[in-house]
């Protein structure tokens, strides 16, 4: 207290509030007015800090605190007094009628959509040094994953602008949710690439601000170990990202705009947007005001099930439940055997995969009533059985797909299935990690990501009518994985399924051991029989037909391991590097028509 004369009257205002919050350890060691003042008064500047970032304040952060810290001790079940049910929702089969009608709505819809990127968080199970966004989704073509996003944003504003009569002007919004952790790199990354071709304007970085770390159960904030005056913090999660477009005001811009969707998605799914117009298409004809999109989902598998959810109160709610949740609560309610797969060889519950399709209206409607503060957990690492102390501290966190949590009963929440090949291969795992996953579950790992993609383009070629050869399995780093042909385009080349069939005619053919990378706008592909590499580059106004045999040596893939650490992280990462031994590769950089026929 003989330190109040050093504060400003906000900072007596903010040490009087901690004390009245028990947090009186916080002043316990301090020394005499005259000693270390600058490192009190920063300490005030934190507690500002934290206290500005959170709705309601530190106040209403270590009463949540203290409550739910107490449920998890008495170990109180959220999902008490609640059934889960197998939910309906829409399941998508690639390249049928239905599937390219939801397409087709869902690139007129386009142009209403702002797109929401959660790239707040380090990925500490992936282990990679650089921000995620950085990483190569592939490497025949070596385009990150922030540059295919804005690419795949930027073909979708053009796709979906050109069916407006007369065209039209819509610039889609995009926004990135950064942390300490990632905020410089990813702007870095950005300004040194020229945007990846967006105007600068369209991109907004809002970033999140961690939280106060909890000591014990009675909610004591936690001090830096090394450090009186600092209050040890830790990321809340991907829910923020609802309290920041909340009060960034961009919400009620884009309504005023004439924008109808708000789409969030995580930062490591190359398959992504191959699934988004379709969604998309769905949310609109659906009028759903919450739309998750989902993956058919192994049992215990490491992701969320899309549950309904029943209470015994008669309150129902379509929603995320988590996996180490899930498990428990079946066991509790309708299945004593808990999480198992069903006859399909899958769990009945669909794998949430967080992308998320909101109305933008309701969504204002519900943020303007929530402030954006989601429903949020704690998980402590007690030291032992009696749960009176903590292995390290703790903290509240929240996730995005929470959102639905508060929602009326009148909402129409709803969910898209798709196939596994087509949406869904996030790079979170490590190769050790990846090595232990149960066979037959995805590894989840920057191997598989990258063969999910050659997997999907090959597969898509396929029912576009080419005839792309079977795959052969091999081994990199400890993980058996299917190698398609490498097959890798540009989004303007093919954002849908109908612009692939559109581009692709005649009898072409393409073996296992080749390499496509289609680096253009208006490349066809007729009567091509493709074995070895072909990289084709074209400016816009150039029209490429790609045909006759290209048959070389091509792109080899060569086996390396992780351990290596004379090589770069996102080649140890993947298990392999490409060896491009020999390519025919064509540049077309004037505006006519070209023909390729060697
Ligand atoms: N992220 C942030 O932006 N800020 C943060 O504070 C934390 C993360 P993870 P997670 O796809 O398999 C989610 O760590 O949270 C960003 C779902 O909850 O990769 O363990 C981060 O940058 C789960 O239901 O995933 O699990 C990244 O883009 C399931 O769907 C994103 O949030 C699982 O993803 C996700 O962070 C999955």
């Amino acid at each position: 207290l003989n330190n109040l004369s050093l504060l400003s009257p906000h900072q007596i205002e903010m040490a009087k509030m901690l004390l009245e919050m028990g947090q009186s350890h916080l002043f316990e060691h301090w020394p005499e007015p005259g000693i270390e003042d600058d490192e009190k008064r920063a300490f005030f500047d934190q507690v500002a800090k934290l206290d500005a970032s959170y709705p309601g304040g530190l106040v209403s952060y270590i009463k949540t605190a203290r409550k739910l810290l107490a449920d998890s001790k008495a170990g109180r079940n959220p999902f008490d007094g609640f059934t889960p049910s197998v939910p309906s929702g829409e399941s998508l089969t690639f390249g049928n009628d239905n599937f390219v009608q939801f397409e087709e709505t869902g690139i007129r819809e386009m142009k209403n959509a702002a797109f929401v990127l959660v790239a707040g968080g380090l990925g500490e199970r992936l282990g990679y040094n650089g921000i995620k966004v950085a990483l190569p989704q592939e490497s025949s073509s070596e385009t990150c994953f922030l540059q295919h996003f804005i690419e795949s944003i930027l073909a979708s504003q053009e796709a979906s602008c050109k069916l407006v009569e007369g065209g039209c002007q819509r610039q889609i919004p995009f926004v990135i949710m950064t942390s300490d952790d990632t905020h410089a790199r990813t702007l870095e990354l950005l300004e040194s690439n020229d945007y990846f071709g967006m105007t600068p304007t369209q991109v907004k970085l809002l970033k999140q601000e961690k939280v106060a770390c909890l000591a014990d159960n009675d909610g004591r904030l936690a001090v830096d170990p090394k450090n009186k005056y600092i209050i040890q913090t830790k990321p809340h999660g991907h829910g923020d990202v609802h309290s920041l477009l909340y009060s960034s005001g961009l919400l009620n811009i884009w309504r005023d705009a004439g924008m109808r969707w708000v789409l969030f998605f995580q930062d490591t799914n190359g398959l992504l947007f191959k699934a988004i117009p379709a969604s998309l298409g769905v949310s609109a004809t659906k009028q759903y005001h919450v739309n998750s999109l989902a993956v058919p989902r192994k049992a215990k598998e490491a992701i969320g099930g899309i549950a309904k959810l029943t209470h015994a109160d008669g309150r129902t709610m379509v929603i995320n439940v988590e996996y180490n949740q899930l498990d428990p609560l079946l066991r509790a309610t309708v299945n004593p055997d808990g999480d198992v797969n069903c006859e399909t060889g899958y769990s009945p519950f669909p794998g949430n995969i967080n992308q998320l399709i909101l109305e933008l209206g309701p969504y204002i409607e519900e943020l303007t009533k929530t402030g954006g503060a989601i429903e949020e957990f704690v998980n402590p690492k007690y030291t032992d059985a009696t749960k009176s102390s903590f292995k390290s501290s703790t903290r509240l966190e929240c996730m995005m797909q929470d959102y639905p949590k508060t929602l009326p009963p009148t909402a129409r929440v709803g969910f898209t299935v798709m196939d596994i090949w087509l949406a869904y291969a996030p790079v979170k795992n490590n190769p050790e990690d990846a090595a232990k996953v149960p066979k037959g579950n995805p590894y989840h790992s920057a191997t598989s990501g990258e063969m999910a993609i050659y997997r999907a383009n090959s597969l898509i070629l396929k029912k576009a009518g080419v005839k792309v050869e079977d795959p052969v399995l091999q081994v990199f780093n400890g993980q058996e994985v299917e190698v398609w042909s490498r097959v890798t385009w540009k989004p303007k080349w093919g954002l849908t399924f109908t612009d692939v069939k559109n581009k692709v005619s005649g009898s072409s053919s393409i073996s296992q051991k080749s390499t496509l990378v289609i680096n253009g706008r208006n490349i066809f592909l007729e009567d091509l029989s493709l074995d070895g590499a072909l990289v084709i580059n074209s400016i816009e106004d150039a029209e490429v037909k790609v045909g006759g045999s290209v048959q070389n040596k091509g792109w080899i893939l060569e086996n390396v391991d992780y351990k290596d650490t004379s090589l770069p992280e996102e080649v140890r990462t993947r298990g392999f590097r490409i060896n491009r031994v020999e390519q025919l590769e064509k540049t077309y950089n004037e505006p006519r028509k070209f023909c390729l026929k060697p």
